[in-house]
C-alpha cells in the first residue's frame, strides 16, 4: 500500500490511525489553554482533530488540595506512531507552559494518550490503553462524547460516564460546549 498523501489534506482525515486523548487544565485561563492545545494539535501536519467533547469542570482527584480542573477529550486521526504522538503531545504541553513539579499536582495543561487503535503497550514511557483511564470519571465522561459507537469500550465507557454525571458526588459538571468546526475556522494562533 502506498502512503504518499501530503500532510494536512482532506485525505489525511481518512488515512492513518485513530487515537483518543484526554486534556486537563487547572491553572491560568483553563478554557483558553484547552482551546490552544486543540489548535496546536490541528496545526500539526500529521494530526487531525476529528471530534471534541464538551468541556467539564471536575473536582481534583488524587492530590485534592488544588483548584478544580477543566477536562475534555478528543478523537484524533494521525499518521504518527503512538510514541511519536506522545512526544508531539509533550512538546505541546511544554509550548503551553507546562512545568512538571508535583505529580498529580496543578498543571497548565496535561495531555494524556488514552487509546491508539487497539494497541496494547506495557511500556513505562507509554502505557496503552492509559493505565488509569477506566477508574477516572473525569476521563470517561468526556471520552464518552467522542468515542465511536462501534468501539469495543463504548458501552462500558458510556455506562460509567452516565452514572458519574447523574451522581453529583463525582464532582463533574458540564462547563461549556465547543463547536469544533467553528472553533477551528475562527481560531487565532
Ligand atoms: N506515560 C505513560 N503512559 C502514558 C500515556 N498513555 N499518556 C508517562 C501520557 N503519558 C504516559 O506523565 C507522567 C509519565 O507518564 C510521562 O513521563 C509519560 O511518559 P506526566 O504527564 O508527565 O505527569 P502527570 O500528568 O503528573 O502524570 P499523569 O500520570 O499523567 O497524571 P494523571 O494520572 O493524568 O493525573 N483530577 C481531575 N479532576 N482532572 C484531571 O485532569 N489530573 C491528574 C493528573 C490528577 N487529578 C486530576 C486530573
Ligand atoms: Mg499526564
Amino acid at each position: 500500500m502506498e502512503d504518499n498523501n501530503p500532510p494536512g489534506t482532506e485525505e489525511q482525515r481518512s488515512v492513518g490511525s485513530e487515537a483518543y486523548i484526554a486534556l486537563g487544565a487547572n491553572v491560568g485561563n483553563r478554557e483558553q489553554l484547552l482551546r490552544d492545545a486543540l489548535n496546536l494539535l490541528e496545526k500539526h501536519p500529521e494530526i487531525s482533530v476529528l471530534r471534541v467533547s464538551s468541556i467539564y469542570e471536575t473536582a481534583p482527584v488524587g492530590y485534592t488540595d488544588q483548584p478544580a480542573f477543566l477536562n475534555m477529550a478528543a478523537a484524533l486521526r494521525t499518521t504518527l506512531s503512538p510514541m511519536q504522538l506522545l512526544h508531539a503531545m509533550q512538546a505541546m504541553e511544554n509550548q503551553l507552559g507546562r512545568k512538571r513539579d508535583i505529580r498529580w499536582g496543578p498543571r497548565t495543561i496535561d495531555l494524556d494518550l488514552l487509546l491508539y487503535e487497539q494497541v496494547i503497550l506495557p511500556d513505562e514511557e507509554l502505557t496503552l490503553p492509559h493505565p488509569r483511564m477506566m477508574e477516572r470519571a473525569f476521563v470517561l465522561v468526556p471520552l464518552g462524547d467522542v468515542l465511536q459507537n462501534e468501539h469495543t469500550l463504548y458501552k462500558q465507557v458510556t455506562a460509567i460516564a452516565q452514572r458519574a454525571l447523574q451522581d453529583r458526588g463525582e464532582g463533574i459538571a458540564l462547563w461549556n460546549t465547543i463547536n469544533w468546526q467553528d472553533a477551528s475556522a475562527h481560531s487565532v494562533s
